[in-house]
């Protein structure tokens, strides 16, 4: 089983599952999201209208389409509002649920973007302590998974995760 960082575009990752950093109508948007949609085409939008939204925190599955990953995994992040409204709570549910999704469905490889700090607006040290904690600790509790990625856009957030998962506990 590995942890790991790296820098790309989600978008071109050939995992069987990325998670899509989404809003609760999970009709698509900015960012990561935008960039999952152009790159899926328009069969993405179509499989999203039959989820019905989304709650902040859950996760919801649809198949890749013309996306080299199997499935994508849409889950709508917190909108940061200071820390005091259970942001760290609702992100950390973010990774669990998606995590407990990919392994529902089969997926032995996912790829998570940085949710919620983006639009979102989330500090970017904070979300990615909760990302590892909260994935490694479905990690320990048996699951199935061979490899998780945390894929960074930007060169921050990849030195933020590789400090990150070089602590001890990793
Ligand atoms: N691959 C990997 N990471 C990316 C990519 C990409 N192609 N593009 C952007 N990022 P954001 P949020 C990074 O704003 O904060 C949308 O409109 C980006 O640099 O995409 O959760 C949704 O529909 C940042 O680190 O997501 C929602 O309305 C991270 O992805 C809202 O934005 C997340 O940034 C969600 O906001």
């Amino acid at each position: 089983m590995s942890l790991e960082a790296l820098r790309a575009d989600i978008t071109t990752l050939f995992v069987d599952a990325i998670v899509n950093a989404a809003n609760t109508t999970l009709l698509g948007g900015g960012g990561v999201d935008g960039a999952i949609h152009r790159a899926a085409g328009p069969a993405l939008l179509a499989a999203c209208r039959a989820l019905g939204g989304a709650m902040t925190g859950e996760a919801k599955i649809t198949p890749g389409f013309r996306l080299p990953a199997r499935f994508v995994i849409h889950t709508p992040g917190p909108v940061w509002r200071g820390g005091a409204h259970g942001e760290a709570d609702l992100l950390a549910a973010c990774y669990r649920n998606s995590l407990a999704l990919a392994v529902k469905s089969g997926c032995r490889t996912v790829a998570f973007p940085c949710i919620s700090t983006g639009v979102y607006g989330y500090p970017p040290e904070a979300a990615a302590r909760v990302a590892a904690r909260e994935t490694r600790a479905f990690l320990k509790s048996g699951a199935t998974l061979e490899r998780v990625i945390f894929c960074c856009f930007s060169d921050e957030d990849l030195a933020l995760y590789d400090a990150l998962l070089a602590e001890p506990g990793a």
